[in-house]
């Protein structure tokens, strides 16, 4: 059978060519790049190559900081209890503001800072779906904010939020600005000369790169005491031995992605679009924000009178994955705030299918999605009005 895999937001496939550009650090340049000998100093220009290469995918200065870590939740978790320890446990400013349809790195780490004493503000999103700068004007009182921290792009609808002047209306108030980048890096330009961020993280294996790497920009000025104490690696700011094959794969997905924002922008756009089209030509289907300011891969789509899950078990059988929003937060969608803001009818939380493609979805696997997805709305409404009949 047919496998079609429309859960990139979730994670990707990793870039073949970056699977290849990792392979010689596992058992011939294995040695530790800390190390004097020749094991270890081999290694150094593969790294400086692939810092190079994330520094030019995101435009980070010279004097910029980007931290080679795990994952964006530990780049998430970093800034957020950094700021605790650096601004609020030191200062008057105990507020954090956020929205309300971050991913649960952000949103359960500002719940626990909470708990030991941080004030946090929710914002919640506007009509479509994104955060409003008025909003946050409101909230920013540059006395008690220590942060602002705020998504490039949301994982379940795709919505791109005002990053640019939201961050640039932070800047100007005095108080530190991050974005959680996850979903933006490799999908649209992410560019820290354009958007006056403080702290940006990404992940690499949303971008073709493998799961357990990441990274976690730090402008120059901005300083943030470290999650993780014990070497001096990462200038101390994050102990414990680079793992260097998975540094190099995320600089050169990091490179090949940066330069595949043309062909992400036309052409999974278009097939994005095309898979669109065909949804909403059924009736009774809505997907949700308008498609100018999604990411271009992303849709999030709601069958009326058909539950998600049983959706997906059927789309699944017949070889098609999607996913019923963030495998991150298994019970309710994150984007229940956005629906209740955009006025979308409650059943939507339990009817929400997520479909995110990539640059290596293809059209033929794009014409069986459309088909799957046209046959197994006619099956269950089929079967829903038998049980309703
Ligand atoms: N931030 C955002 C916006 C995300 O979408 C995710 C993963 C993370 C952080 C966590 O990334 P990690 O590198 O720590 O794994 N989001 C999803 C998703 O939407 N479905 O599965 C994982």
């Amino acid at each position: 059978m047919k496998q079609v895999y429309l859960d990139n937001n979730a994670t990707t496939i990793v870039d073949p060519l970056v699977k290849q550009a990792m392979e010689p650090f596992f058992c011939q340049m294995f040695g530790n790049p800390n190390s004097l000998h020749r094991f270890g100093t081999e290694t150094h220009p593969e790294m400086a190559l692939a810092l190079d290469r994330l520094y030019s995918g995101i435009g980070a200065g010279d004097n910029d900081d980007i931290l080679i870590n795990s994952c964006a939740t530990e780049g998430n978790n970093n800034v957020l209890k950094g700021v605790y320890w650096d601004v609020i446990n030191q200062t008057g400013k105990k507020r954090i503001i956020t929205s309300q349809i971050e991913h649960p790195a952000v949103l359960h780490t500002c719940q626990f800072l909470e708990s030991k004493g941080a004030e946090v503000v929710y914002l919640p999103v506007n009509k479509d779906g994104i955060v409003d700068t008025q909003f946050l004007k409101r909230e920013l009182d540059p006395d008690k904010t220590a942060l602002v921290s705020i998504m490039w792009a949301n994982n379940e609808t795709g919505l791109i939020n005002p990053i640019k002047e939201l961050a640039e209306m932070t800047k100007e108030a005095g108080v530190l600005f991050h974005t959680d980048a996850v979903q933006a890096v490799g999908k649209v330009p992410v560019n820290v000369q354009d958007v006056p961020v403080d702290f940006l993280t990404f992940s690499a294996h949303k971008f073709h790169g493998p799961k357990g790497v990441g990274g976690l920009y730090i402008r120059e000025g901005a300083s943030l005491t470290p999650l993780l104490h014990g070497g001096e690696q990462m200038g101390g700011l994050r102990a414990g031995t680079v793992n260097v094959a998975f540094m190099v794969a995320m600089g050169l997905a990091m490179e090949r992605a940066t330069e595949a924002l043309d062909y992400e922008d036309k052409e999974v756009r278009r097939l994005r679009d095309k898979l669109e089209d065909a949804m909403l030509s059924l009736p009774d289907v809505d997907i949700i924000g308008k498609r100018e300011l999604r990411t271009p891969n992303t849709i999030l789509a709601s069958f009326k009178g058909i539950e998600g899950e049983a959706f997906l078990w059927d789309l699944n059988n017949k070889g098609v994955a999607a996913s019923t929003g963030s495998a991150c937060s298994s019970e309710d969608l994150q984007a229940d705030a956005t629906f209740q803001a955009m006025d979308v009818d409650a059943d939507l939380a339990h009817t929400g299918v997520r479909f995110s493609l990539s640059r290596f979805t293809t059209e033929e696997e794009i014409d069986y999605s459309i088909d799957v997805v046209k046959d197994t709305v006619a099956r269950l409404r089929e079967i829903s009005s038998t049980y309703s009949g």
